[in-house]
């Protein structure tokens, strides 16, 4: 069976045409993986994209030598308002390798010191949050307040910025305007074709435009102050030159990347963070063993001031976050394509220039993680049995030079929240919450709420 042009011969074409992919298409191409396999082609009104989560294949396409991050149609719909900012910018524009070299020690392990004291900050706005919660028994929005505390802590500690997301009944504007944003991305890949979509596009610019507007106050208030030499992100944006040629970043850029940071640098944490107080409030003994891990460090102190130093040492909450990961890895897809003809994995033909899809989360499932992959089980993370699988077969931040940039922040952040609340909180599934995964180009458990009750003494 040979496909139009674009389409891998042999492989199972899965025609999507008429019910279209809907609002969970990430959900839909796993339904069709459960019943197709690990490789197959969606084709939606004659447009076809390769889909893979085989194992074999997603190791050798994390080859460079012969693979690079292809973007998409999701990306070039992203570009509308993210441009050549890092994560939607083509390999070949200069304005990647520079940024990506500008920006890249303000990424290193050792930086994290430097956004500790902003993450402590608004970790404590939480839980001045969750302690009035705890005392009225009204539940808790889990991925709202999530949303609310890595927003604001990507604000503060990468742009001096305070969003004061817990100040405000609802989401602050900037991430309402960025959902839709990201939902028109996601949506209008499935258009039919001649249908008409002004109104939906129209709204989109003034959401787009609106961002940029939030970005040029970001900007204008570290300007405004005079100083850029702040060694936060902004900082190294408005003032560093790059190492080998000296220049600057450009103005145009600047604002790329600032809206590129806000978006990536809290949407993904706050959905991972999310599932993990999900698989949390599901599962007693885990929660345990959170627990043993985070007294063990704070004993009973009631307001403990998590140290620097204390982030590495919750592993078993790392492991938490990892298995979250796993099974809801929240930027869900990645693409890549082939710089010159090739045989991905010896046996899927694929011309220079040609794009494949990886579904993470079907990665995630695959035999290799044994019987019951849908099992949220935290040993799969130990040192042991991470060193007993093959490199590739845990993909949650993407691969190679284009990886994300972002991963040691994240998980800092999410690490540092995640054992703060289970060290003050019990957390009581009240609603006898049912998983709904919500796509909005990321994944979030969509209406999650938890009661809370103290577990050390709260004043
Ligand atoms: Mn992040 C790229 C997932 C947190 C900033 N990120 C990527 C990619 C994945 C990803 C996957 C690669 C996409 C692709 O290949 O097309 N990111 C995550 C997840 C989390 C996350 C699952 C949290 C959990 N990311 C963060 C944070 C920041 C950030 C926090 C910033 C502070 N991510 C980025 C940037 C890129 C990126 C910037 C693009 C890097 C590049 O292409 O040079």
């Amino acid at each position: 069976q040979s496909g139009p042009a674009g389409t891998p011969p042999g492989i199972p074409v899965v025609d999507i045409t008429a019910t279209g992919p809907g609002r969970t298409p990430i959900q839909q191409v796993m339904k069709l993986m459960r019943a197709h396999g690990p490789v197959l082609v969606r084709r939606l009104y004659g447009r076809d994209v390769t889909f893979i989560s085989d194992a074999d294949l997603v190791a050798d396409l994390a080859d460079e030598e012969r693979f690079a991050k292809h973007i998409g149609p999701a990306l070039e719909n992203v570009r509308a308002f993210t441009a050549d900012g890092l994560f939607t910018a083509y390999n070949d524009e200069p304005n990647w390798a520079k940024a990506h070299d500008i920006l890249m020690p303000a990424f290193a392990l050792g930086s994290m010191r430097t956004y500790h004291p902003a993450m402590v900050t608004v970790v404590r706005r939480l839980v001045a949050s969750w302690d009035r919660a705890a005392c009225t028994g009204q539940p808790v929005d889990v991925p709202g307040d999530m949303t609310r505390m890595t927003l604001d802590t990507i604000g503060l500690a990468g742009f001096g910025y305070d969003f004061g997301s817990f100040a405000r009944d609802e989401p602050h504007p900037f991430v309402e305007s960025m959902v839709r944003c990201l939902e028109w991305s996601m949506t209008r890949m499935g258009r039919a074709p001649g249908t008409d979509h002004t109104t939906a596009d129209r709204a989109f610019r003034r959401d787009a435009d609106y961002l940029a507007a939030v970005v040029d106050e970001v900007i204008a208030s570290r300007v405004g102050a005079g100083s850029y030499g702040a060694d936060d992100l902004l900082g190294l944006m408005l003032g560093a030159s790059h190492p080998a040629d000296g220049t600057t970043l450009d103005p145009a850029n600047i604002r790329n990347q600032v809206i590129t940071f806000l978006i990536a640098g809290h949407e993904t944490t706050s959905g991972a963070v999310s599932f993990a107080l999900y698989y949390l409030a599901k599962n007693p003994a885990v929660l345990r063993l959170v627990q043993r891990e985070v007294d063990a460090l704070w004993g009973d102190t009631p307001d403990p001031e998590p140290a620097y130093d204390d982030i590495g040492r919750l592993t078993y909450t790392r492991q938490v976050l990892n298995e979250a990961l796993r099974l809801w890895p929240t930027a869900a897809a990645f693409s890549r394509h082939a710089r010159v003809d090739t045989l991905l994995g010896g046996r899927l033909p694929l011309r220079a220039g040609q794009a494949v899809t990886v579904l993470t989360p079907m990665l995630h499932r695959q035999p290799l993680w044994g019987d019951n992959p849908e099992q949220f089980d935290p040993e799969r993370f130990t040192r042991q049995a991470e060193s007993a699988r093959p490199v590739h077969a845990f993909k949650p931040f993407g691969t190679g030079e284009r990886a994300c940039i972002g991963r040691q922040f994240a998980l800092h952040e999410a690490t540092m929240l995640l054992a703060t609340l289970v060290h003050r909180y019990r957390l009581h599934d009240h609603a006898d919450y049912q998983l709904t995964v919500k796509e909005t180009l990321t994944l979030k458990p969509e209406g999650l709420t938890l009661t809370l009750t103290p577990r050390t003494p709260v004043d």
